[in-house]
């Protein structure tokens, strides 16, 4: 069973997790992470998950956007390869593409941007059918609380209002209990939960940790959106998933104390953080 009280995460308990890269490295090595996500208007939401998982140190990182974000999400972001898919994914076309991708993928993070519609509907059913690994975040989780599934090697990421929806429970009765919540979610999911928000908590079955990093300036929005990315990018590179979700919560919470430094918490963006995750993720 679970302990009631919560381990707080250090850096001794996992940066020697982080396997050290041998000097005949090859990207291979480092594990392929295809975000889903991205619907119209949303671009940016999987963008800064895709850029986030590269700057923990993925060796590739892919990305099924809608076609209205693609070109300009390679413009912005070289390294990442995009894959724009029509309004109907499910066409013979867009479903052999997204098909290859996550063939080749050796996780999925899916949900940021995502949306509401009949678009993301579809990508979300076609993730769900594949075995790989997820990382489940932001509309994914809304999908996931109206028509459950089982499964197995997940992490779910909620903020308190998609915990809510996922237990039944209001945002209210989860902020005032947000270890319950955690473990609830943990034991019914069967899944690394990391519960966000001030003292983010990491729950699995039978662990939970507490992150005592981080600042309200990491209240706006795609926040969540990068944390999703970094903890893909570790998972992909050969981190337990619990091990992922604890110290990408933990890297996520320092780059945001790092990146409030010189130019204080007011006005920081998710962008900002990016050169942080990784220097503080080596
Ligand atoms: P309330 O109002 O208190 O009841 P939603 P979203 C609650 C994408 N994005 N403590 C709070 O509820 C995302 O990826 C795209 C307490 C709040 O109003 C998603 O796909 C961006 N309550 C989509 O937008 C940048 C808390 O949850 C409600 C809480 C919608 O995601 C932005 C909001 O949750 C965004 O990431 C806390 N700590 N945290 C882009 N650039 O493309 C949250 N709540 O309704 O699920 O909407 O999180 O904004
Ligand atoms: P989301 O609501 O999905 O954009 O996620 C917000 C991210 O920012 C999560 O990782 C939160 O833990 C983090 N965050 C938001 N507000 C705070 C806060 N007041 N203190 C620490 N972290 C926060
Ligand atoms: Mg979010």
């Amino acid at each position: 069973g679970q302990p009631h009280v919560a381990r707080r995460i250090t850096h001794r308990d996992l940066r020697h997790a982080l396997p050290v890269r041998p000097r005949g490295a090859h990207k291979g090595d480092n594990g392929h992470v295809l975000c889903v996500g991205g619907g119209r208007g949303m671009g940016g939401a999987i963008r800064m998950s895709a850029e986030s998982a590269l700057r923990a140190g993925a060796g590739l990182v892919s990305v099924a956007c809608h076609q209205d974000h693609a070109g300009a999400m390679s413009q912005a972001r070289p390294e990442l390869m995009c894959q724009g898919l029509p309004d109907d994914p499910s066409a013979p076309d867009a479903r052999a593409r997204l098909d290859t991708l996550i063939e080749g993928a050796s996780l999925i993070a899916v949900g940021p941007g995502l949306g509401h519609g009949d678009w993301g509907d579809a990508l979300w059913q076609r993730v769900l059918e594949s075995e790989r690994p997820l990382v489940v975040d932001a509309d994914a989780l809304n999908r996931l609380a109206k028509s459950p599934v089982e499964r197995e090697h997940w992490i779910l990421t909620p903020h308190p209002g998609e915990a809510g929806r996922l237990l039944g429970w209001s945002t209210a009765d989860v902020v005032a209990d947000r270890v319950s919540a955690a473990r609830t979610l943990a034991e019914r999911y069967q899944a690394v939960v990391a519960l966000k928000g001030a003292g983010t908590l990491v729950a699995t079955p039978d662990e939970l940790w507490l992150c005592t990093q981080g600042n309200p300036g990491m209240a706006v929005g795609g926040m969540g959106d990068l944390l999703t990315g970094v903890i893909a990018g570790f998972a992909a590179q050969g981190m337990s998933l619990a091990e992922a979700a604890v110290f990408g919560v933990y890297v996520h919470a320092l780059a945001g104390d790092e990146a409030a430094v010189d130019d204080g918490e007011r006005g920081l963006l998710p962008s900002d953080l990016l050169p942080c995750i990784r220097r503080q993720a080596n």
